[in-house]
């Protein structure tokens, strides 16, 4: 009977294996199960339970692949607990990494197991979104391997269940230089005397918006140290054209969740004072937006809500929505009161996972410097 997990029969099913097989370590041994802290002492016997039936049968099938499977369960409900224990940021990365490899254990054993492929894709998106990396990243390069095993219609079903929830994410740009090095006057000193362009005004839907060319000194100088009115310098290309800057920054990993190559991801900075304001609107790809400094409020509203956000009728606003989400008119659009959101405050080092398509309302409390990645 043909496994039911790789279209293509027996044959393909004991490709993929041998392909999942080879992400692994060759030996047992080679399977440190190293982990960066303490956990509890019983957490080791089942990591290591689990790595025995992993390797001792070769491929575990049946009740090897069944126990595997209940292992990966046990070990990542048991961690669970201790991530949702308190706030995110003490969450210790020995019990993240946990997790991840009952999100591995379990992934392996389902393909193993020959079941079908979407329910282990989910595992390794769950172990890459709340766990830490293990084995080299094993559960990012086991997705990739998965990926293309997909049958197109659940390939697509994949993509919506792992990207349709915002996530906000911590501990993933710490490492960045710019978290240490930015500020207003290290951006006086680096690119003081570079024109860019600067987005005037209060949002880009008001008719008095405008945009205009001025040194980031001036810009500086004008809406960030005088205040006299709203100036945003929002721009695609400011890594291109300051290089030093991109230094700072790095991608986040989880981009290779994605499609597409490095050089297709979009960075985008985002510097302003506080007040500045993007009206809600909607992107067609993920996004990853990343704060160096200040907060942003932010709202998000599902895509599956679109038509309770009225969006602008011409072709080139048809992806902003016409409601002022924080003081919306009721008469002129009854139905945005249907329409459910959620919210944050994003702080300095968080990333906020905005799915494609999502819609989304940023308002800054604080001079603010994000980073945001566009990827497919
Ligand atoms: O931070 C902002 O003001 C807007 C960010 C945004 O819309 C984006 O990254 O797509």
């Amino acid at each position: 009977m043909a496994a039911p997990g790789a279209a293509g029969g027996p044959a393909a099913d004991a490709a993929l294996w041998a392909e999942v097989r080879a992400l692994l370590p060759g030996c047992e041994e080679g399977l440190t199960l190293a982990l960066s802290g303490e956990v509890e002492d019983c957490v080791l016997p089942l990591l290591r339970r689990a790595r025995g039936l992993l390797y001792s049968a070769g491929r575990p099938r049946g009740e090897a692949a069944e126990a595997l499977r209940r292992l990966g369960d046990v070990l990542r409900d048991y961690s669970w607990e201790k991530l949702n224990a308190g706030p995110w940021r003490e969450v210790s990365k020995a019990w993240r990494q946990v997790y991840a490899y009952g999100c591995l254990f379990g992934a392996l054993a389902e393909v193993a197991a020959g079941r079908p492929l979407p329910r282990a894709v989910r595992l390794c998106d769950l172990g890459l979104l709340m766990g830490a990396a293990v084995l080299d990243n094993a559960l990012a390069r086991l997705v990739r391997v998965l990926q293309p095993h997909l049958p197109r219609a659940e390939r697509r079903e994949a993509a919506a269940g792992s990207a349709e929830k915002p996530v906000v994410l911590e501990g993933i740009i710490d490492h960045w230089p710019c978290m240490k090095k930015w500020s207003v006057d290290y951006f006086c000193q680096v690119a003081g005397c570079r024109t860019v362009p600067v987005e005037l005004g209060a949002r880009y839907t008001d008719e008095e918006w405008s945009q205009k060319l001025m040194t980031v000194g001036d810009f500086i100088d004008r809406y960030i140290v005088n205040k006299n009115s709203l100036g945003y310098l929002a721009q695609h290309q400011l890594f291109d054209q300051i290089p030093e800057l991109k230094e700072d920054i790095g991608i986040p990993d989880y981009c290779c969740l994605g499609e597409g190559e490095e050089d297709d991801i979009t960075i985008n900075a985002w510097f302003g004072p506080e007040g500045t304001i993007s009206p809600l609107h909607q992107d067609p790809q993920q996004n990853f937006l990343a704060q160096v400094f200040g907060r942003k409020y932010i709202r998000l509203y599902s895509p599956q809500d679109s038509e309770n956000l009225y969006p602008h009728e011409s072709q080139i606003l048809h992806n902003t929505s016409q409601v002022d989400v924080e003081d919306p008119d009721l008469d002129k659009f009854p139905n945005f009161r249907k329409a459910a959101f959620q919210s944050c405050i994003l702080m300095p080092g968080q990333v906020l996972f905005i799915p494609v398509k999502y819609w989304h309302y940023v308002r800054s409390l604080d001079i603010s410097f994000s980073v945001s990645f566009w990827w497919s």
